[in-house]
This record gives structure tokens, C-alpha cells and sequence, in this order.
């Protein structure tokens, strides 16, 4: 298969909410989306993750367009004839940029399983129908607010809620959550927030039995993590922290993590994923599939991968209508908790041209020489 031309669009959606967490608060979504044309008359599509600035993760959306333009997509052009199992070792010699090298393999990937007629899952190894949900619910000006919105996603049947922490913003609403909800499971993120110094005040959240604390310390900081596991109760799970199956392989070898969470953008892509599911499968590691504030054309596949069978824990792989009034696909609706796998070839979701051409604020198509 070769590639014809390349699509990039930057696209703004509002967000339902403001969604804070410790290192900003999002309004709405901007991001760039991947289609991909080939010669075989398939086409693929793929949204790249990374944010607009780059608060979460070196990467932002304006670099991963200038990034594909100038080195991934030419590389992969002169390369030719492509399978997307091909793509991670062609894009090597580019250092970094783990998003938007992930946002081609997976164009290309979409296209490839279209031509076959393989849905995600079942070329990922899927081996369910549908996957249990969980929701992530950022830092509220208010305790109430808080209450509010926790008691919505409980109505509305989400199975794992996950609140963002920040110091000044910790043991209080988790432990007011906790007492109202004794049975909910419940875990906390901390995007980085804490130093080394923090593990006494860290102890403080050891009653709540929360399923884990995510990244309390920096992404770099492995080894604070290793102290910090032996000083309090709560499992820890890396996610900043994890960019490919290596540095996983090296936090669990250091005892800095005994869960991890998988995000295809931040590890490179959904293939290298699926090395790091089975590294934690075979080291008896469970992991779940984070969230970037995905459109549905990143949540179909992001849900393929989840319903692997390591994924033993519920993701913040929530229904369209957590995030947007009107999704650019056809939404993902949330029944009993649960979300079905798109079963359709390639990523298996009807993308609406419409309303993305009316969310667009940039558009080139870079065509192969
Ligand atoms: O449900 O998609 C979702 C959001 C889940 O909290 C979530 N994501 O740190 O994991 C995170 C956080 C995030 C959001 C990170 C946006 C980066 C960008």
C-alpha cells in the first residue's frame, strides 16, 4: 500500500465542561486529525493527541503538524510501498514526538484494516465485546461542585471514578467522595503535581482504598517513585512516566509502578501498546487504557485496545457525551456502564464530514512526490 496524500486539519470542539486539572484547565479540544488517501483507494483516519500546548507533554498540536510536514511524513513517503507494522522503524531515526508518530502509524493502520476488512480489535487481539467505563473528573472551584458532578457520572452508571488531585486540592474532596460513596472504585491522578518531599502528606489518602495514585512526581523522577511506593499504601501507576515499552520494562524492574496506564498517543502508538499490554500481562501487571480527551475517531480505537485481555481495569474511556455535544462520529453511548467495540473494519466508525468541515480552522493536504 502506498500513501497518495496526507490531510492534516486542525479542529476546535468545545468541551461540555472546563476540564482542570494540575496542569491547566481545558475549555475545549483543539487537535489534528490524519486522513490519510492511498493508492489502493482506501482511506485512513487517525487524530493525533496532543494538546494544544504543551503543558501534559512536550508535544502540542501546531509541533505535530510541523513535525509530520518537514520529517515523518516525507520519511514515510520515500520509504514507498508501507504496512503500518513497518511505520514505528521507518519514523525511528526522528527522536520523541511519540504522538504524532502515533497519529500516522494509526492513519495507516485504519486504511490497511479497511483494505483487509479486520476490524481494530480483532487485528489488536481484543478478546471482548465491550469494556467497562470509568471517568475522570477534573479539580471543581468548589467542594459541592464536586459532589455534583461525581453524583452524575454515578447516575449515569460509569463504573470507576477518578479525580484529579493537586496540593490544596487532595485529601479533603477524596475523602469526602470516599465517605459518601464507600463502595465506588476510586483512584486518583496527580499529573506530576508532588515532590519527593510529599509522601507523609501522600500517606494521608491510605484510608481511602483507592485502586491507585497516578503520577504523583515527575515523569522523569522513576526513582522518587520507587521511594515513594515504599512509604505509603496506595498502589502507584505511571502514566506521564511511560513513553515505550522500555521505559516500562525499566519502572516495573525499579518497583516504581505495579499498574500502569497505556496511552497509545504517549507510548507511540497502538502496536507498541500491545507490547506493553503483554509485558504487564506477563508480569502479572494490570493495565488500564487512559483518555486524552478524545474524539470518537481516537476512542474506537482506544476502546479496541482496552477490550484486550490484560486490561483488567476500567479506563477513562467514557461515552461521547462526557466531553462533547456533538461528537465527530458517530457517538459512543454508554450503556449499563459499558461501551461495545467497534466491530466494522478499521477503526469501525462513519466520521461526519459536515460537522468536522465546520469545526475546521486550518487544512492542507501534503501529497507524496
Ligand atoms: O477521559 O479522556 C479523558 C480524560 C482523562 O484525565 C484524563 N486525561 O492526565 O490522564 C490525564 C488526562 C489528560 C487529559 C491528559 C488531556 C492530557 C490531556
Amino acid at each position: 500500500m502506498r500513501i497518495k496524500n496526507v490531510e492534516l486539519r486542525i479542529i476546535k470542539l468545545p468541551l461540555v465542561r472546563p476540564f482542570r486539572t494540575s496542569f491547566g484547565t481545558q475549555y475545549e479540544r483543539e487537535l489534528l486529525l490524519l486522513k490519510i488517501n492511498t493508492n489502493e483507494g482506501s482511506e485512513g483516519w487517525s487524530e493525533c493527541v496532543a494538546m494544544s500546548e504543551p503543558l501534559y507533554s512536550p508535544e502540542y498540536t501546531h509541533a505535530s503538524q510541523d513535525v509530520m510536514e518537514r520529517f515523518l511524513l516525507p520519511k514515510i513517503f520515500e520509504f514507498g510501498d508501507i504496512r503500518a507494522e513497518e511505520v514505528a522503524d521507518v519514523m525511528r531515526p526522528f527522536l520523541g514526538h511519540q504522538m504524532s508518530k502515533a497519529a500516522i502509524e494509526s492513519a495507516i493502520l485504519d486504511a490497511q484494516l479497511k483494505l483487509e476488512g479486520i476490524s481494530f480489535g480483532s487485528y489488536l487481539g481484543s478478546t471482548r465485546e465491550e469494556v467497562d467505563c470509568g471517568v475522570s473528573v477534573g479539580i471543581t472551584p468548589t467542594i459541592e461542585k464536586l459532589v455534583e458532578e461525581v453524583s452524575l457520572y454515578i447516575s449515569e452508571g460509569y463504573r470507576r471514578i477518578k479525580l484529579k488531585i493537586e496540593p490544596g486540592w487532595d485529601i479533603e474532596p477524596v475523602g469526602i467522595i470516599r465517605e459518601m460513596w464507600p463502595d465506588i472504585p476510586l483512584q486518583v491522578d496527580a499529573n506530576q503535581a508532588y515532590t519527593r518531599a510529599d509522601s507523609a502528606h501522600l500517606k494521608k489518602l491510605d484510608p481511602f482504598s483507592l485502586l491507585l495514585i497516578e503520577q504523583p512526581l515527575n515523569e522523569h523522577d522513576v526513582l522518587g517513585h520507587a521511594m515513594l511506593a515504599k512509604e505509603i499504601a496506595t498502589p502507584i501507576c505511571l502514566d506521564e512516566s511511560i513513553t515505550s515499552l522500555e521505559s516500562a520494562r525499566d519502572a516495573l524492574a525499579l518497583k516504581a509502578t505495579t499498574i500502569i496506564n497505556i496511552k497509545p498517543g504517549r507510548v507511540g502508538g497502538y502496536l507498541e501498546s500491545v507490547k506493553i499490554h503483554d509485558l504487564c500481562v506477563e508480569s502479572n501487571i494490570p493495565v488500564w487504557c487512559g483518555g486524552m480527551l478524545e474524539t470518537g475517531i481516537g476512542r474506537a480505537a482506544n476502546i479496541a485496545l482496552a477490550a484486550l485481555p490484560g486490561f483488567t481495569l476500567p479506563g477513562d474511556t467514557s461515552a461521547s457525551s462526557r466531553y462533547y455535544h456533538r461528537d465527530i462520529t458517530t457517538p459512543f453511548v454508554m450503556e449499563n456502564g459499558r461501551l461495545r467495540v467497534p466491530t466494522e473494519p478499521g477503526i469501525g466508525v462513519a466520521v461526519d464530514l459536515d460537522f468536522i468541515e465546520e469545526i475546521t480552522t486550518s487544512r492542507k493536504v501534503i501529497v507524496a512526490p
